[in-house]
């Protein structure tokens, strides 16, 4: 017996206990754990009935992660479930926390099933670009029918005890959250009713209520909007449909076995597991001791009422930390809680809250004119706009108002956070906070420390990342940081091929099909063109080389993107779809005259060369110049800043997968055509080529 499972009697029931932290993980310690203690009560005459529950925070939370690709050890979870399944005496799963993947298996692999009132289950392996491999998508329609039971396995949603027990997927949520206790209390009451062994690999009636529907054929066609460009979520479809048509469970097991071995095998299950495994690394920041004393944030001042200040300020309402909103003019204010109540209101309209939850929030957002209101607060983020002059200004007064020990927070998305620091005689206190709009809704915290931001303010702010649902990833300081320093190349390529002879939904659309969902001209239609337009504009008057652009001329007819109705794009009253607008076409091609361009053939790949090459080669000079620690930090902060699909699992994975030597090849290609600074291959890149290693070796 593995010191990870034990077995035990406790009267007539055999209680098989696993206990290996973090969340009990299907490792094959824990299999062959299971399997040996399974056999120990059969062989225990004493035993009448057999529970399965487990210590720690949760229930089995899946198959080990980190064992995929590596070679399999027996026994495989499929054959360990039939097994249990197979046991002549009824037995208990007990759930708590979260059953998920493997975990919820192995619970439908056991005859009945309790869960606390907390407890949760799902089988979230689509996420991972898998499907469930060990019965799940055999079982489960045989207890909830093949509707629920695509929709829990396409999406991964985790279902809550209650709805559980409503499916049929628990036959009871039990009295408290003592697992132990109730699970024991089940299991004697089993014995005690002479309760038969159930299998629910022999229940047919749903199956047979539901053979030769159209519910698959309905479904697929509804996944080919909502899983654009993914598998997994297909073949999760084609597998449970095999519970409906093949001859026997066998056969269906057969049939899941090849799915699950098929996307196994796809870069795409390799990507999303890149992306999980990677949104947990960023919080652990080499250098900054897991032990660093955090400060205590009780209450926030956030300066702007506008889009990024007030979804900025919803952040902290929405996890019950009072926030002050600051803007100089009543109007302004006035209309910034407005619209944060016409979100929340929204909201409320979709279900997704109550107004009283609504009215909790909005008490919990308070506005102010006097910077002296600011005196207390434990933290200050400045969302004003990008002018250093004013965030400058604002920093000093800050530092005049706040209490010692307050971190003073710019919502800067470009600018040098050290630079905004020196209008304080406080720089330890300093870091930048760059919310992603819409603030309250996208999951990136780009957390950027200034030369001397101090160990507890970046613990304090990777801590308040996860306060707040955010995934905070600490970057270094420089134009952009690490996103929009890529972004902002990315940007230029775009705007130069369709200089060259693309059109702007040409490039969009290359974007879209790699899985972006939107594409950069799309994108910059919804941020407003005047953002990239001043920012353009400051660049110039601080002397740098940027090139005239077709997009200016864009922004100085005031076609600013969807707050104009008219961008890049033109867009029709109340629609956000993107509408090609022959009057741009006619701009660019006026502006190519006057540049001398001669328009030329632009191709797909090209565009996909010199729009994502130059952000990868840029994220070798920021891993190289230390801006990001890792390439996976990189990673996530597009995937969840920018879309980047993470079933490609980031720009620099996605690298990694093509061949750094391909991409080298075509940056060196694009360095002679097209030249600047952003072609210039990077050595980092030149040095991994060279050795034969990839981004995700460092
Ligand atoms: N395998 C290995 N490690 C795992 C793991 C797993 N399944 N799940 C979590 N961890 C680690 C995680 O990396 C972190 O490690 C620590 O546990 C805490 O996680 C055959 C094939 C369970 C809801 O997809 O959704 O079963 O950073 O920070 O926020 O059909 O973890 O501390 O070193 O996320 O409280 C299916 C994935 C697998 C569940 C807990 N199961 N995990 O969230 O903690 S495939 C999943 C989660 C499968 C079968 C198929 C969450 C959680 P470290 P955490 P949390």
């Amino acid at each position: 017996m593995s010191e990870v499972v034990t077995y035990s009697r406790e009267q007539s029931v055999g209680v098989i206990t696993v206990n290996y932290p973090p969340v009990n993980a299907l490792g094959h310690a824990v299999r062959s754990g299971i399997q040996s203690a399974i056999q120990q009560g059969r062989d225990d005459a004493d035993a009448k009935v057999l529970l399965i529950v487990c210590e720690g925070r949760t229930f089995i939370a899946g198959a080990d992660i980190r064992e995929f690709g590596k070679p399999l050890q027996e026994p495989a979870l499929p054959d360990l479930i039939n097994d249990i399944e197979a046991t002549d005496k009824p037995v208990v799963a007990a759930i708590h926390g979260t059953a998920l993947g493997g975990g919820l298996e192995v619970a439908l692999g056991c005859h009945y099933r309790v869960a606390v009132p907390s407890a949760k289950v799902g089988l979230p392996e689509v996420k991972l670009g898998l499907l469930p491999g060990a019965g799940g998508t055999q079982r489960l329609p045989r207890l909830t029918g093949a509707q629920k039971a695509l929709e829990m396995i396409t999406t991964g949603d985790f279902v809550a005890a209650a709805r559980a027990a409503e499916l049929g997927i628990v036959d009871e949520v039990v009295g408290s959250e003592d697992v132990r206790a109730e699970g024991l209390a089940y299991a004697q009451k089993v014995v005690a009713e002479g309760k038969p062994v159930r299998r629910v690999s022999e229940l047919s009636d749903k199956l047979e209520a539901e053979k030769g529907s159209a519910v698959f054929e309905q479904f697929r066609e509804g996944l080919k909007k909502k899983a654009r460009g993914l598998i997994a979520p297909f073949k999760c479809t084609d597998a449970v449909e095999a519970a409906f048509t093949s001859a026997s469970f066998a056969d269906g097991m057969k049939r899941e076995r090849e799915l699950f071995s098929e996307l196994m095998a796809s870069d795409q299950r390799a990507g999303l597991i890149h992306a999980f495994f990677s949104e947990r690394e960023v919080s652990k920041v080499p250098g900054l001791a897991k032990d660093t004393p955090v400060r205590d944030i009780k209450s926030v001042g956030v300066i702007g009422a506008g889009t990024m200040g007030g979804g900025i300020a919803m952040n902290f309402a929405n996890v019950g930390i009072p926030v002050r909103l600051l803007e100089v003019k009543q109007e302004a204010l006035d209309k910034g809680l407005a619209i944060i109540r016409k979100n929340y209101e929204n909201t409320a309209k979709k279900g997704r809250l109550t107004m009283e939850q609504v009215e909790e929030r909005m008490s919990l957002i308070t506005g102010t004119l006097s910077y002296n209101d600011f005196a207390d607060v434990d933290l200050v983020i400045e969302a004003v706009f990008e002018r250093m002059d004013v965030k400058k200004s604002i920093f000093g007064q800050l530092d005049g108002v706040c209490k010692p020990g307050a971190i003073l927070a710019s919502n800067t998305s470009t600018l040098d956070i050290d630079e905004i620091a020196s209008a304080t005689k406080r720089p330890e206190d300093v870091i930048g906070l760059h919310f992603f709009s819409p603030a309250n809704v996208m999951k990136l915290l780009e957390i950027v420390r200034g030369e001397k931001t101090a160990d507890d303010v970046k613990a304090t702010a990777m801590q308040l990342a996860k306060r707040i649902k955010k995934v905070g990833v600490l970057v270094g300081n420089c134009h952009g940081f690490v996103g929009n320093r890529m972004l902002h190349k990315r940007g230029a390529e775009a705007m130069s091929l369709v200089d060259e002879g693309a059109t702007p939904q040409q490039v969009d659309k290359v974007l879209t099909d790699l899985g972006f969902p939107m594409g950069q001209f799309a994108m910059g239609d919804l941020a407003g063109i005047d953002i990239g337009y001043s920012i353009r504009q400051e660049r110039r008057k601080a002397g740098e080389d940027v090139a005239p652009s077709w997009m200016d001329k864009l922004a100085e007819q005031g076609r600013l993107g969807q707050k104009t109705m008219a961008g890049t794009y033109r867009y029709e009253e109340g629609s956000r779809k993107p509408i090609p607008d022959p009057a741009v076409d006619e701009l660019i091609a006026e502006f190519r005259k006057e540049q001398g361009i001669t328009a030329r053939e632009v191709t797909d790949q090209e565009i996909l060369e010199r729009c994502m090459y130059v952000m990868v080669n840029e994220g070798a000079k920021i891993l190289d110049e230390g801006i990001a620690y890792r390439s996976l930090d990189i990673d996530i902060t597009w995937i969840y800043g920018y879309g980047f699909p993470a079933y490609r699992g980031g720009p620099m994975f996605w690298a990694d997968q093509i061949g750094l030597d391909k991409i080298l090849d075509a940056v060196k290609k694009y360095h002679n055509e097209v030249g600047g600074k952003q072609w210039e291959p990077s050595p980092l890149l030149e040095k991994l080529v060279a050795e034969g290693k990839k981004f995700g070796d460092l």
